[in-house]
């Protein structure tokens, strides 16, 4: 007897259509009303993060030491007026915010958080609240209009991130530790560092058309209160009411990623640093960010960079947990992308050019204890086979019903792979020969919805 209830007891199955039954899915991902301001976010699921500064003119070199990045003002324990000296320096003649844009496109991500301003206070926009910018330097040019610009004509949203930690602004408290016999806090006023970081936000989200999201850090010192984060996000909402606001604009409620807290988060998504959550953060927004080689800021002698295959595999893993994935990239002093960074960025736009229906649009994996990866929109039901099985076959766990049609994406003769219900549910027949060097993906589509069981 295939009833539902035969169906229905073979526990971890994924169902068809019928409401009545229960939604058990362990990776419940979030699906989008048509007014939810978070659809097109979720609907990308892949971002590109830019980490670019004042710090990337040194390489992550200061003193002989070469293991620092976008820290290095404070881990290499820079005096601000040293540090500061780089401004004279700072003329990325080399950078082409067309190049950075058609590189995020091309890799299939769909939106662009590019740091504004990061913890050492420089800002690469043209504000009016501070000299301590680009607008200051050689270089005298707004990159976040030249980005905002260029992400727009090559289809990629722009988004601004934006550090609450300062180590430059007089008023911002508290000094770094290493700093107070040099940096007296002598007339420091907190609440005015508060008024600066207001006022910047403002020109960010009024001066550069519609921007995506406000990407915060720097938020878990103890000046920064969560009612300071409320009051922050309510002022980004009232400028911008569809902008999309990370976690971090206030003080974490606790560590780890308990999806309960999570909820209790002032902002829209919560962000998992250089990790993916074991089973996601279900019935939460989450977005991983993980760095490319060991670093987020550019660094001269970090060679260590993750493989196309490995990156492709954190994209699919991401989705398959109902999340997003914000890879990043850190450009040179000069403005330029790493030649590493470029040939992963194109990799991975190699393999999302076959395959970006099975990431893009997508929720989260039906199955409970699969052994492989999957993503399910609508009525069909993506599969990713990393390691081409020597059986030759997909066994989809606990499915109790044919898919109308199998096949694998990319094959462009759409030859029908052939299929059968067992026991063990239904299995699936794969051609001889993997039909992706990275990741092979089947797509097998239903009479009904895809849903979790
Ligand atoms: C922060 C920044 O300090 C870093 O420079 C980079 O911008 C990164 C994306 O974010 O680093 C963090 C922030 C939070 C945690 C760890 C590193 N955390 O909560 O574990």
């Amino acid at each position: 007897m295939t009833g539902r209830r035969e169906f229905i007891r073979t526990a971890g199955a994924f169902a068809l259509g019928a409401s009545a039954l229960p939604r058990l899915n362990v990776f419940e991902s979030l699906s989008s009303g048509p007014d939810d301001r978070m659809a097109w976010w979720r609907d990308a699921r892949f971002g590109m993060f830019v980490h670019w500064g004042l710090y990337s003119i040194l390489a992550g070199e200061w003193n002989g030491r070469t293991d620092y990045a976008e820290w290095i003002r404070n881990n290499a324990k820079i005096p601000l007026g040293e540090y500061d000296t780089l401004t004279a320096r700072f003329n990325p003649t080399g950078f082409d915010a067309d190049r950075l844009a058609s590189l995020a496109a091309g890799a299939g991500a769909k939106y662009l958080v590019i740091t504004t301003k990061h913890h050492d206070g420089f800002c690469l926009f043209d504000t009016k609240q501070t000299d301590f910018s680009a607008m200051h330097t050689p270089y005298q040019r707004d990159i976040m209009r030249m980005v905002a610009d260029a992400c727009r004509r090559h289809g990629v949203k722009p988004c601004w991130y934006h550090s609450i930690m300062d180590w430059h602004h007089p008023d911002y408290l508290p000094r770094r530790d290493w700093e107070r016999g040099i940096r007296p806090v002598n007339g420091a006023e907190f609440s005015r560092y508060v008024n600066y970081l207001h006022a910047e936000i403002e020109e960010l989200l009024t001066h550069y058309g519609d921007v995506g999201v406000l990407w915060f850090d720097g938020e878990w010192e103890n000046t920064w209160t969560r009612e300071l984060g409320i009051a922050l996000a309510d002022k980004c909402r009232s400028l911008a009411p569809h902008l999309i606001i990370n976690s971090r604009v206030a003080p974490k409620q606790s560590s780890g990623l308990n999806a309960k807290l999570a909820k209790a988060e002032i902002g829209d998504f919560s962000t998992p640093e250089q990790e993916i959550p074991d089973r996601g953060i279900p019935g939460v927004d989450w977005e991983s960010c993980v760095t490319m080689n060991g670093n987020w800021g550019y660094n001269r002698v970090d060679h260590n960079f993750k493989s196309v295959p490995k990156l492709v595999g954190m994209l699919i893993e991401t989705a398959s947990k109902g999340g997003n994935l914000l890879l990043n990239v850190g450009p040179t002093g000069e403005g330029l992308v790493p030649p590493e960074s470029v040939d992963r960025l194109e990799g991975i736009g190699r393999w999302m050019a076959v395959h970006a229906e099975a990431i893009r649009g997508t929720s989260a994996s039906p199955f409970a204890n699969a052994t492989f990866r999957a993503t399910r929109k609508g009525n069909t039901l993506y599969t990713f086979v990393p390691e081409w099985p020597a059986a030759r076959e997909v066994i989809l766990p606990g499915v109790r019903s044919l898919p109308r049609r199998a096949w694998m994406l990319g094959d462009s003769a759409g030859h029908p792979r052939a299929v059968r219900q067992s026991d063990a549910g239904v299995v699936v027949s794969l051609p001889d020969a993997p039909s992706d060097p990275v990741c092979p993906v089947l797509a097998c589509e239903f009479s009904a919805p895809v849903r979790g069981a």
